[in-house]
């Protein structure tokens, strides 16, 4: 038997951060996790870059360039859909989710899903370094894990 599995060790790989400006309070949070992950891990601040989006509406869209760009071995989506904030909650989250699912696949790059959607402040505060921890910093390993696996796949 033979299983495969990406490894957590990240020093040559470029990531970029798809970061939504929406509720900041929030994605700064999982920011400062998903960085503090990546840096744990071996990643060099050279080998990352961080793309300020207004909403994450709008993640998906600037999410096809960077892919397109082939610039990046993952990218790390980050943002946070609150359902009390909006009668938009469905729309905002599904097409962020979706979007970001096609373009993975057709690019068959890594797009971490670090984009909280949650029905309270509080639900989102508590994945964003409390105590339902870092989505951030997870979604980070998940990009490590993945850029390794397509590695080991590819070889
Ligand atoms: N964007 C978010 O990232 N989170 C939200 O909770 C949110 N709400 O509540 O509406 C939100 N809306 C803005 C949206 O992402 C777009 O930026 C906007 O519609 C312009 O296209």
């Amino acid at each position: 038997m033979k299983i495969i599995e990406g490894e957590l060790s990240a020093r040559d790989i470029r990531v970029a951060c798809v970061v939504a400006r929406f509720n900041d309070f929030v994605v700064d949070a999982l920011l400062r996790g998903a960085l503090d992950t990546l840096r744990r891990h071996g990643v060099g601040d050279k080998q990352i870059d961080i793309i300020r989006v207004p909403g994450a509406f709008e993640i998906p869209m600037v999410a096809r360039k960077l892919a397109a760009s082939r610039r990046y071995d993952a990218l790390i989506a980050l943002g946070a859909v609150i359902r009390g904030q909006t009668p938009h909650f469905d729309y905002v989250a599904g097409e962020c989710a979706s979007g970001i699912a096609r373009i993975a696949q057709e690019h068959a790059l890594p797009i971490a899903f670090g984009v909280l959607t949650t029905e309270t402040v509080e639900q989102a505060m508590d994945r964003a370094g409390g105590k339902a921890g870092n989505k951030g910093a997870d979604a980070a390993l998940t990009a490590i894990e993945m850029v390794n696996l397509l590695r080991k796949l590819d070889a």
